[in-house]
């Protein structure tokens, strides 16, 4: 019989709605859904055709161990067995530092996982914790721990009132957007444009996302001087609200100090944004009734990422856009999960490595990763949801071999995919359509969104019988390792009762749903049934109206006030953008290279969908005048050569690329996935190839690694590349 289910898609940040036609546990159809409180029909392909992963012939549905060089299933009894014999014997020889883990984008969506790892992780006495998140936002949350004294204290600009906003470095009409919930993007910036208002987009690339607004090109990794520049312009207009910023705020003339040298002039040189036009963007930004600024990934990812953000949101916050409605807000949420983080081992910044190199939101580098390895600080890994040998910079020269001397390396995922090739076992997961859940923390409960809300599904499909959700695998270790999970005997003898019997016709209760109506309970909101029964396509809740955190004691800084200039910041920025400046100033005539992200990829994980992927389409994209100087037409090959590897790839003409810079999109490079067969034809080129990692590499105050604005050098190519 069919049935039609309510849920939402969990492959990005937008979390839309979703009606799903279910006969005989088989999707029929996926279609957005009309009436969700917030993305009110609107979801892309990647959700609508989300059949063509859950269904894959290819997918892992039971523990895989690797004998020789063949994969034979297991029963979760010998796999829990021997991983648990292997982490033990590991961590009583070298200590519990040495058995990792390293998670990807999707583990960040999943509500409960992070809870389930971070208990068991904090259990055996280990934070040896990495994750995609030092490639992609982690300079954000370091400057929220600096800044208003927690990392969860997160700004979002309030795009559903501004007057004025302007976008460095994120594309979210393509990427359903990063840190703040904003679906149905498109329409709600354009929305901005109907008001009278403006939207500047500040992007090497013109991108999809730019067709509503103005655009402007920078060259990579120079966002730093233009936002210099943008805030020292403020300084000499003296544009700044002075008594706000003398009642709730400190070291004020710790920033002006540091961004006096950095004229309009200045950045032009090496942004090539005219002086005029970053002044007149100063002066529509401090006319409008409420400007909101935000940058997001291609500006994280660059070499100053952390002083990137330090100076945006100081620009909001002197100007007095910060925490008034229209500007740049913080969410209330339903729990105060930023006054949790402050305190948290895990959560605040942390420095537990043999280096000076910070655990920031609890994550080491990835980029340090295969050093760490190698040098035997870490010798058994737990990959979950993720696909490092993809994602992170230099996979090829150097993490496959840090890998492959690993005691143990685990890999939890869907499918086996180039990082599960190296794994000695591989424990299947559950979807998202086959577990009950909420959208992910930050939206749910901490309100990084200007429409916030509550939502709740069930489980749309049974999961094959031998795959599990995240939490059960962390609470079956627990129970093995004797660790009290929540702190609390009582609680964790029930969670770990209620795993033991969950597969078993005993099985009593689900533990996410408890856990999640609990949560809700605690803040006063319906529990998980209420939410599905009366609540099917989400509860819209109040708007943030602004004026609820200067000045109170929100700001979880000791003083309360909130650090223009926290001391760490303006050292570096003293010390390396002047000298990373005149680096700028040798390398103009060189091409820098960035990502893309492209509608139909989640990062690596639909490369096996085939109504997803039909063709590689990982291209060096180009502008015309830099095709002319090399001599290369579209589907040319070239070779391109950072100080790290050399890849060889085609080209595709676009003027939508600023002269000088070549956009690849990412995590492509699938020509070693025979688990994932359809990747493998499509296999496209690793651009990460070009990327360095280790210590020199990295974004010190954060841990971020460069992936974005790296230089190169492009030549015609005789070479046959492998598309
Ligand atoms: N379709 C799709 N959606 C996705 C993903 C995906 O792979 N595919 N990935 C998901 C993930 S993991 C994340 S983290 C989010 C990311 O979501 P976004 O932050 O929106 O990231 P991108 O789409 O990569 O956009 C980054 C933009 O930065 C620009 N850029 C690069 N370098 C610079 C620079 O130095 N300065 C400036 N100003 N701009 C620069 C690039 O041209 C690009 O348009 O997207 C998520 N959503
Ligand atoms: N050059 C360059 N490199 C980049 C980027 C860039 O912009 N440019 N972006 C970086 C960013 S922002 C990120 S986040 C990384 C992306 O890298 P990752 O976060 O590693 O993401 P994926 O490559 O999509 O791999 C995710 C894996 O998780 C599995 N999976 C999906 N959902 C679940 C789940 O619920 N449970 C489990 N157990 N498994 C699941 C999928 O099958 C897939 O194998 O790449 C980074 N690398
Ligand atoms: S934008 Fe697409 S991938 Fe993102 S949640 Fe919506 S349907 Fe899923
Ligand atoms: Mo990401």
């Amino acid at each position: 019989m069919m049935e039609t289910k309510l849920t939402f898609c969990s492959l990005c940040e937008s979390f839309c709605g979703l009606e799903v036609d279910v006969e005989d546990n088989r999707i029929r159809d996926i279609r957005p859904d009309e009436q969700h409180v917030v993305s009110s029909g609107y979801a892309c392909v990647k959700g609508t055709k989300f059949d063509s992963i859950q269904h894959s012939p290819d997918r892992v549905t039971a523990p895989l161990k690797r004998v020789d060089d063949r994969w034979q299933e297991i029963t979760w009894e010998q796999a829990l067995e021997e991983i648990g014999a292997k982490i033990k014997a590991i961590i009583e020889r070298d200590g519990p530092q040495a058995f990792g883990n390293f998670v990807g984008a999707p583990g960040g969506s999943n509500l409960m996982s992070p809870i389930f790892r971070g208990e068991f992780y904090k259990g055996i006495g280990s934070n040896r914790m990495y994750g995609t998140g030092t490639c992609d936002t982690m300079n954000k949350f370091r400057v929220n721990g600096d800044m208003y004294g927690s990392p969860m204290r997160l700004a979002y600009p309030d795009v559903d009132h501004t007057h004025f906003m302007m976008i460095l470095g994120a594309n979210p009409n393509v990427s359903g957007n990063t840190l703040y919930h904003l679906p149905r993007s498109r329409d709600r910036f354009a929305g901005i444009i109907k008001r009278g208002g403006r939207v500047v987009w500040i992007n090497p690339r013109r991108v999809e996302s730019a067709r509503t607004g103005e655009h402007l090109f920078i060259r990579p990794d120079t966002d730093v001087y233009f936002l210099a520049a943008f805030c020292n312009e403020i300084f000499l207009r003296d544009a700044i609200d002075h008594e706000l910023v003398l009642r709730t705020m400190k070291n004020l003339a710790a920033l002006q100090t540091a961004v006096t040298p950095w004229t309009a002039e200045r950045q032009a040189q090496v942004t090539g944004i005219p002086a005029d036009t970053l002044r007149e963007l100063v002066d529509a930004y401090l006319a409008a009734d409420g400007a909101a600024l935000n940058m997001a990934t291609g500006v994280n990812q660059g070499r100053s990422g952390t002083l990137c953000y330090w100076l945006l949101e100081s620009i909001s916050a002197i100007t007095g856009n910060f925490d008034r409605q229209g500007g740049n807000l913080i969410g209330e949420g339903i729990i105060d999960f930023a006054l949790q983080a402050k305190d948290d081992p895990v959560l605040k910044l942390g420095f537990h490595r043999s280096d000076d190199l910070p655990s920031v939101s609890g994550q080491q580098p990835a980029a340090l990763l295969a050093d760490d390895i190698l040098n035997g600080e870490v010798k058994g890994l737990f990959v979950e949801a993720s696909n490092p040998m993809l994602a992170v910079p230099n996979p090829g020269n150097h993490l496959e071999k840090a890998l492959g001397e690993l005691e143990l390396l685990v890999c939890i995922d869907w499918f086996r995919n180039e990082t599960g090739n190296l794994a000695h076992y591989i424990l299947p997961a559950a979807t998202w359509m086959e577990r009950p859940g909420m959208p992910y923390a930050l939206q749910s409960f901490v309100g990084c969104t200007p429409t916030p809300y509550l939502y709740a599904a069930d489980k749309v499909l049974k999961p094959p019988p031998d795959v599990r959700e995240e939490w059960w695998m962390y609470t079956r270790l627990a129970d093995m390792f004797g660790v009290t999970l929540m702190g609390n005997r009582f609680i964790s003898g029930f969670f770990k009762l209620a795993a033991r019997l969950a597969h078993t016709p005993l099985g009593f209760i689900s533990v996410p749903k408890v856990l999640i109506s609990g949560m809700l309970k605690q803040s006063g909101q319906p529990d998980f049934k209420s939410m599905l029964k009366n609540h099917p396509h989400g509860l819209r809740l109040p708007d943030n109206p602004g004026g609820n955190f200067l000045g109170t004691p929100r700001v979880l800084t000791d003083d309360a006030l909130v650090d223009l200039g926290p001391p760490d910041f303006v050292a570096t920025f003293n010390e390396r953008v002047e000298t990373l400046f005149n680096d700028e100033l040798n390398n103009l005539g060189r091409m820098k290279l960035i990502g893309k992200r492209e509608i139909k990829r989640m990062n690596s994980s639909s490369a096996n969908s085939p109504r997803l992927v039909k063709e590689t389409t990982n291209y060096a994209y180009i502008s015309p005048a830099d095709a002319t100087k090399l001599g290369v037409a579209d589907m040319d090959h070239v070779d391109i050569t950072s100080a790290v590897d050399s890849i060889t790839i085609q080209v595709k003409v676009s003027d939508e690329m600023m002269p000088g810079v070549v956009a690849i999109p990412q995590c492509w490079g699938h020509e070693k996935a025979d688990g994932l067969p359809h990747a493998q034809q499509h296999p496209g080129v690793n651009s990460n190839f070009l990327a360095g990692d280790g210590y020199n590499s990295v974004e010190k105050l954060s841990g971020m690694a460069h992936l974005s604005g790296i230089l190169v050098d492009m030549t015609r190519s005789d070479r046959i590349a492998s598309a």
